[in-house]
């Protein structure tokens, strides 16, 4: 018993050593059992933004204003689930598969990114989506693209190039509004008000509430903190929030001339705990409409498998 504890303290002595150096972790190495339940835990969260992320745009897909804006949006919210597909599997190979993943998902025990329980009530959303959304994440995930994880860090270079894309996209949508005249930049003002506190909020609890963080941070599966992301992306957004002459609807924000920052007001952090534990605004729907559309696709899971037990036949019968 002495001798097998001596032995998982020599494995994590040469893990964190591995770390210290900069090296990359492979799903056959050796890893703790608290780095593996770590990554578990953010893959599949991240998958399951990715899955759920789909919603509140696809449900403008039928309401695309032109055929160019509709071609670019399906290519998105398909983009999304390719999204979903890299980290299902980068989290299955640590050891759990993806119907534990779903489970997890459509019981309500796994999280997902807060700001998808918010609705998209104008096609302006659409713009915000890509603008400050994708925006936040591509400021997340650049930076995690270094992680330890060597299939994470593989899965977030690709999903940080289609991101770029996504953020220009809406992007563009959002100049075309506020070009159209008044009542186009009313519709982006509006859509801007909503987004801009939940978008925020993507980025977590501040570092000093941050259960997991001190974990993360060590085993470089986090290489910079909540706060510090989410100042990025508020120095970077307001300053192209003015450029666009939108108001930014926080009163208490003030840009500090000594760490040439923006400050903001506080977050309404109730509100971020109701959303994250099941009672944002649209959380029931979109677990319900995640659950039917896992429901209606058995049929197609279980043709897949059919097919695939057909070939494993054929290719045992010829060998
Ligand atoms: N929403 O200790 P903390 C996209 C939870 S989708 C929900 O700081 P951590 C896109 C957190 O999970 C990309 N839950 O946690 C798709 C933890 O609870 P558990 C979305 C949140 O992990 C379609 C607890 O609060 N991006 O790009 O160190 C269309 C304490 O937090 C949130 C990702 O998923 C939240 N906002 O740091 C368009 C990035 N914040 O798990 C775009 C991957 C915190 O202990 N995730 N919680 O029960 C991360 O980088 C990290 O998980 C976080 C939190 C920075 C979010």
């Amino acid at each position: 018993m002495i001798e097998k504890s001596e032995n998982i303290a020599s494995l994590e002595e040469q893990f964190n050593q591995r770390i210290a150096n900069g090296e990359t972790i492979e799903p056959n190495d050796w890893m703790p059992e608290k780095y593996r339940k770590q990554l578990v835990r953010l893959i599949s969260q991240h998958a399951h933004s990715e899955i759920i992320g789909m919603l509140p745009e696809g449900n403008w897909i039928t309401r695309a204003p032109s055929l160019r804006r509709k071609l670019a949006l399906l290519a998105k919210v398909q983009d999304e689930a390719g999204h979903g597909h890299y980290l299902y599997s980068s989290a299955e190979t640590l050891g759990t598969s993806r119907e534990e993943m779903f489970d997890q998902l459509h019981e309500g025990k796994a999280k997902y990114s807060s700001i998808f329980n918010y609705p998209t009530l104008s096609w302006a959303d659409m713009g915000m989506i890509g603008w400050l959304v994708d925006g936040a994440a591509i400021i997340n995930q650049t930076t995690m693209a270094k992680c330890s994880y060597g299939p994470y860090s593989r899965a977030l270079i690709r999903i940080c190039k289609e991101e770029n894309f996504h953020k220009k996209q809406g992007m563009e949508i959002i100049a075309t509004l506020i070009a159209s005249g008044e009542k186009g930049k009313a519709m982006v003002q509006e859509s801007f008000t909503r987004f801009w506190w939940p978008t925020l909020m993507m980025f977590g609890p501040h570092d000093s509430n941050s259960p997991n963080s001190a974990d993360m941070m060590k085993w470089k599966i986090k290489l910079k903190s909540n706060d510090e992301l989410r100042q990025r992306f508020i120095d970077m957004t307001v300053d192209q929030a003015l450029a666009w002459e939108l108001r930014i609807p926080d009163d208490k924000l003030k840009f500090n001339e000594t760490t040439r920052s923006w400050e903001t007001g506080e977050i309404d952090w109730e509100e971020f705990n109701a959303v994250i534990n099941g009672s944002g605004p649209c959380n029931h729907e979109r677990l319900e409409a995640r659950r039917n559309a896992h429901d209606n696709g058995k049929w197609v899971r279980d043709a897949a498998r059919a097919f695939e037990e057909k070939q494993r036949l054929k290719n045992k019968s010829a060998a």
